[in-house]
C-alpha cells in the first residue's frame, strides 16, 4: 500500500512538471518604421517576443538599423492604433496608474523598458528578458505597440516635468503594433494556465494520499 502510495505521489509530481514547460512557447513580432528624419535617415527593424509559459518572464530581441548612436527610451505604448503613425499610440502601458520608472524599479508602468545604447554603427542586436510585460492574460501586451524614442529615458530621475511620467525621451523615431508569431493554434494561460493545474495537481495529491492512508 505504501508502494502505491509514493508511486501516486511521484505521478502527480511528474505530471505537475510537465504542465511547467510548454513545447511550443508563446511568441509575438512588432516590425517597426519611423518618420523619415532631418537627415533622410529612417529606422527600422524589428522586436520580437518569446514567453515559454504563464507567468514566466518574457524574452526580448531587439534588432534595428540607421539608429543614431546613444541611448534611446523604449517603451510599450497602451494602443495599436497606427493611423496617425506613431503619435496615435497612445501613452505608456500602465494599467496600475503609477509614476515611470526604470526596469528595474519596484515602481515603473509596465511598459517600461528603459533604455537601448546603440554604438557608432546604427545597428542594434539585442536578447534581454523582462519579468513585468506578458504575452498572456489580462495585461497582455498583444495588440499594443513598441516605441523607440529619440532621446534617453531618464527613467523617472531626472528633474523635468515630465520625468514621472514619460521619462523626457523625446520624440517617436521607429514604433510597430505587437502582434501573434506562434503555430499555438489556441493561446494559452487564459484560464489560470499552468498554475491553476498546478494547484489542481496538489489537490489531487493529497487526497489521493489521504484515501491511501486510511486503507493502510
Ligand atoms: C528582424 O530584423 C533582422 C535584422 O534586420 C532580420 O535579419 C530579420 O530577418 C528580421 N526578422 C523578421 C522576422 O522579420
Ligand atoms: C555594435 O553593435 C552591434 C549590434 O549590437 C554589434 O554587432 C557590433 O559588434 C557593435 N560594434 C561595435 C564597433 O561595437
Ligand atoms: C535640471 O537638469 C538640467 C540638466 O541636467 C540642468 O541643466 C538644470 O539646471 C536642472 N534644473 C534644476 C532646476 O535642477
Ligand atoms: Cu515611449
Ligand atoms: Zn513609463
Amino acid at each position: 500500500m505504501l508502494r502505491l502510495l509514493t508511486i501516486t505521489l511521484a505521478l502527480c509530481a511528474t505530471l505537475s512538471a510537465a504542465a511547467q514547460t510548454r513545447s511550443t512557447p508563446m511568441e509575438a513580432i512588432a516590425t517597426l518604421t519611423g518618420p523619415v528624419q532631418a537627415d533622410n535617415t529612417q529606422v527600422k527593424g524589428n522586436v520580437t517576443f518569446i514567453q515559454n509559459d504563464c507567468g514566466q518572464s518574457v524574452h526580448v530581441r531587439i534588432q534595428l538599423e540607421n539608429v543614431k548612436e546613444g541611448k534611446h527610451g523604449f517603451h510599450i505604448h497602451e494602443k495599436g492604433d497606427l493611423s496617425n503613425g506613431c503619435t496615435s499610440l497612445g501613452g505608456h502601458y500602465n494599467p496600475d496608474k503609477v509614476d515611470h520608472g526604470a526596469p528595474h524599479h519596484e515602481v515603473r508602468h509596465v511598459g517600461d523598458l528603459g533604455n537601448i545604447e546603440v554604438n557608432s554603427t546604427g545597428i542594434i542586436d539585442i536578447t534581454y528578458s523582462d519579468a513585468v510585460i506578458s504575452l498572456n492574460g489580462k495585461r497582455t501586451i498583444i495588440g499594443r505597440s513598441v516605441v523607440l524614442h529619440e532621446l534617453e529615458d531618464d527613467l523617472g530621475q531626472g528633474n523635468h516635468t515630465d520625468s514621472k511620467k514619460t521619462g523626457n525621451a523625446g520624440g517617436r523615431i521607429a514604433c510597430g503594433v505587437i502582434g501573434i508569431n506562434s503555430d499555438l493554434e489556441e493561446w494559452p494561460c487564459r484560464d489560470g494556465g499552468a498554475g491553476a493545474l498546478r494547484q489542481s495537481m496538489a489537490i489531487v495529491t493529497v487526497v489521493v494520499g489521504l484515501i491511501l492512508s486510511r486503507g493502510l
